[in-house]
């Protein structure tokens, strides 16, 4: 133990206030279960990081039963169905009518604001800009969180550690080799994500296959428009001007079918990869790993943020089994459980990715299949059903 280091204990370690982590939170205070929250990065940062705008049906119910939903039932968007564009087509499914749920358009960042305001409110401990987590002895009976912050070194006993520090974070290289197994597929595209003032015209999703590559329109207010066009994995941000990003999603979406693509100031632009990624299994002793920290999945199904919401409704419950009923089974349990889930939704965003996007050197006859999907799932009342089941979410999953 280092020299001065000051020392606490709680119930839970939380790392990472991303969705995963500030749902767990919220979720186990309902329980009465004690944790402290650590975010290496600033308030500021993560309530400005763009991300996910597409919420499921079980997800946002679950951030009415939190009380966190009050600003989402004022400002999100409703969307009853989406459109796929392709040969020259715009076709519309219906979730509502084909499986009597719907989704809901509400950014990640503005989520993950509600959470934060009200966790913070109602008293909760949440250190942001806290450095070199570390975390230790994950098999003993004694585990234990190590930081850094201004006031020095911190050491925090704990019953168990939540990884919810996404793709990038310490938690999932903290089991040691051998014990983990991590499942990869790499996509040789990535997204070009645009975030624009400019009011969208149209009041749905559309999902766009075009012969120069995939485009999406989407939203996140009567006043914004957020854009993606699918790009090289090694593209160069600075070689896409606003104009140019423009005129190339003006041609791949279909501008001529009622969609009025209105330009307006660029205020957010990134690219990001696409990969599907499985850790597995998704505990190590008193460690267990939620959301983008145990999974990726490519944003074409839009469901990175929800699947991240199912894992740590499981995890709560799973938690709550063990220190309030001493009761491990839960635990036990929580990999399988979440996996089952997860391979799920890889499954679909697998499939929404392959029917959607140019693959470089496919042959006229790989074309032609993902017209028939395409054709398929607009197409025939079993195919949008499918569809339409697993977008707008699974019910979750109890343990
Ligand atoms: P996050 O959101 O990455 O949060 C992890 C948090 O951990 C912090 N952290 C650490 N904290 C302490 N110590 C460390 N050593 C730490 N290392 C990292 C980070 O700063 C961060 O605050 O993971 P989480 O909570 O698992 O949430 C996952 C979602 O963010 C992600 O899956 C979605 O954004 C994916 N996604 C979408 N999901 C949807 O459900 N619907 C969508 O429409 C959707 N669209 C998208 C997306 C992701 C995208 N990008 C940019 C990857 C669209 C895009 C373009
Ligand atoms: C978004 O609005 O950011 C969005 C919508 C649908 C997706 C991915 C991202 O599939």
């Amino acid at each position: 133990m280092a020299v001065g280091e000051q020392r606490e204990q709680t119930e839970v370690v939380i790392v990472g206030a991303g969705p995963a982590g500030l749902v767990l939170a919220h979720l186990l205070r309902r329980a009465g279960i004690g944790c402290i929250v650590l975010e290496d990065r600033s308030r500021a940062y993560v309530e400005a990081r763009v991300r996910a705008g597409v919420l499921e049906h079980p997800t946002v119910e679950l951030l009415r039963e939190l009380g966190v939903a009050d600003r989402l039932d004022r400002e999100a968007l409703h969307h009853r169905g989406v459109e796929f564009a392709f040969a020259g087509e715009r076709r519309r499914i219906d979730f509502l009518d084909l499986v009597g749920r719907s989704i809901t358009i509400y950014g990640q960042q503005e989520v993950v604001k509600d959470l934060i305001a009200s966790w913070l409110d109602a008293g909760g401990d949440l250190r942001f800009e806290v450095a070199d987590v570390r975390l230790h002895d994950l098999t003993s009976a004694a585990p234990s969180v190590t930081y850094r912050d201004a006031d020095g070194e911190h050491r925090i006993s704990a019953r168990l550690i939540a990884g919810c520090d996404g793709f990038h974070g310490v938690c999932r290289p903290s089991i040691p080799a051998g014990q983990l197994h991590a499942i990869e597929r790499v996509y040789p595209f990535a997204w070009l994500g645009i975030l624009a003032e400019a009011p969208p015209t149209t009041e749905e999703l559309i999902y766009s296959s075009h012969e120069r590559g995939f485009a999406l329109y989407s939203m996140r207010s009567p006043r914004v428009t957020r854009l993606y066009l699918q790009v090289a994995p090694d593209e160069d941000l600075g070689a896409w001007s606003d104009e140019r990003i423009w005129d190339e999603l003006a041609i791949r979406l279909p501008t001529t079918a009622g969609l009025d693509l209105r330009r307006g100031p660029i205020i957010d632009k990134a690219i990001t990869g696409m990969r599907s990624f499985v850790a597995t299994p998704m505990r190590h002793g008193s460690l267990l790993l939620a959301g983008d920290a145990a999974h990726i999945v490519p944003p074409t199904g839009a469901k990175g943020l929800n699947l991240a919401v199912a894992d740590v409704v499981v995890l709560a419950a799973a938690a709550e089994r063990y220190l309030r009923r001493d009761d491990p089974s839960g635990l036990d349990r929580y990999s399988e459980v979440c996996l089952q889930r997860v391979w799920r939704v890889q499954r679909f965003a697998w499939r929404m990715t392959a029917m959607l996007h140019r693959f470089d050197g496919d042959d006229e006859f790989g074309r032609w299949l993902r017209l028939a999907e395409l054709d398929e799932v607009t197409a025939t009342p079993a195919g949008a059903a499918a569809l339409a089941e697993s977008y707008v979410g699974l019910p979750f999953a109890t343990i």
